[in-house]
């Protein structure tokens, strides 16, 4: 009779099993979300679930108002319900849902067992408006495998402030972060003292897993900008002495299209040797990296085979394309091995964890499956323990690593 230990030990030469395998565990290991936009319920409304949410997620609002021939500011005027109702009519029902965004809300209605050909939404919404919302945050966290995700937590947001200001006991599965955008991004007053109170104070209210912030394509470093300035005096500083991971985003410019509000921003290719010299010039500090143009990517592997204070996250927004994530998955395997963190998923919505998770572990197993039958062809075979070895260091292990190294 063949053991547990001998099974995961033994050798997977036949490509079913292996397949099978590499599917199992993808499927099964937990997975630390490194980036969302999702509050827990004491966050008030800056919870959103349900499917009004989901309909108005803002990629399927620039979908919407690429087919449905409204002004911008009619949609905007209409109730989020009408909206919704707007958006599930032109891209679910007049129009065949092929897109990744619109892919997304097939999934989810089908995992709890809606109709997804439902000529409008009275199933869905009575089916949403009928949880309770503690008891679907711990179902949706357990479907699509989650056991943690990290929030954008503006310490300049108002609402925001406030809420952190009571004191809450935030749920343990929602890690902070500190999101820096509007500090770096607009700094237009407030002097660096001020600024370095400010992160001082936050950082004790909200002990954020990492400091973050997006950065345009045009973003250069070293360069005589006032944001070089907050990075040097204050940012970086701040990172070394709390021993935090500083996440950067790289490659957005906002509002392309202002009339599409938050749909409205676009992308550019950036300058990678930036980060480079970022790295090089703070080894002591660690750097989650991502960018936002297709055409980073490559120049991302290889400048993080340069600095390992540098760990490529993520294949982040316009990038969250199934065709595209095997792509950069595949090149990430082909030049760092397992020393990546693959995906995340950028949450705004809470039941858009279930099928961000769920496409992604697809691509993620499509590309490491391809690796080790490649292996397998270059004659030697993977056990099923080295795969979940490396499926935890993928989903888990490296960001927990970065960060209690950081701690
Ligand atoms: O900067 C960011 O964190 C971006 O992810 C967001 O601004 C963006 O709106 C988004 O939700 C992308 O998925
Ligand atoms: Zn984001």
């Amino acid at each position: 009779m063949v053991t547990t230990t001998e099974k995961l030990s033994e050798l997977l030469t036949d490509r079913d099993e292996l397949r099978a395998e590499v599917d199992l565990v993808v499927n099964a290991a937990p997975v630390m979300d490194v980036h969302t936009h999702l509050f827990p319920p004491e966050f008030n409304e800056l919870c959103l679930f349900g499917i009004d949410e989901l309909l108005t997620y803002h990629y399927l609002t620039a979908e919407t108002l690429r087919s449905a021939r409204i002004p911008y500011n009619q949609f905007w005027s209409m109730s989020k319900t009408s909206q919704a109702d707007l958006v599930w009519k032109t891209l679910f029902v007049d129009n065949s849902p092929t897109s990744e965004a619109a892919q997304g809300i097939i999934s989810v209605l089908d995992v709890f067992g809606l109709d997804t050909r439902a000529p409008d939404l009275k199933e869905a919404r009575a089916f949403f408006n009928s949880q309770n919302l503690n008891d679907h945050i711990d179902q949706v966290f357990d479907i699509a495998g989650v056991s943690g995700v990290v929030m954008t937590n503006d310490p300049l947001d108002e609402t925001e402030a406030e809420i952190w200001k009571t004191g809450i006991n935030v749920d343990q599965r929602f890690k902070s972060s500190l999101r820096l955008d509007s500090l770096l991004n607009d700094f237009d007053s407030g002097s660096v003292p001020a600024i370095r109170r400010l992160l001082d104070q936050s950082i004790q209210r909200l002990n954020p897993v990492y400091l973050a912030a997006s950065l345009p394509p045009d973003f250069k470093y070293p360069s005589d900008e006032i944001r070089d300035g907050l990075l040097r005096e204050v940012v970086l500083p701040t990172a070394k002495e709390y021993g935090l991971t500083l996440t950067l985003m790289v490659g957005v410019r906002r509002s392309v299209n202002p009339e599409l509000r938050e749909a409205g921003d676009g992308l550019g290719r950036a300058d990678v040797s930036s980060i480079e010299r970022l790295c090089a010039d703070h080894p002591d500090v660690k750097f989650l990296v991502t960018f936002l143009s297709r055409e980073n990517q490559h120049e991302l592997c290889v400048a993080a085979r340069k600095f390992n204070n540098l760990m490529p996250f993520g294949c982040w927004w316009f990038l969250n394309n199934p065709s595209i994530v095997t792509e950069i998955t595949r090149e990430r395997l082909e030049l760092l091995g397992q020393s990546f963190i693959p995906q995340h998923s950028d949450a705004r919505v809470l039941e858009q964890l279930i099928y961000k998770w769920k496409h992604a572990r697809k691509q993620i197993a499509d590309a490491l499956y391809s690796s080790y039958e490649q292996l397998l062809q270059n004659g030697r075979a993977i056990t099923p323990q080295e795969i979940s070895r490396d499926v935890n260091r993928l989903f888990s292990g490296n960001f927990n690593e970065w960060n209690s190294a950081c701690g």
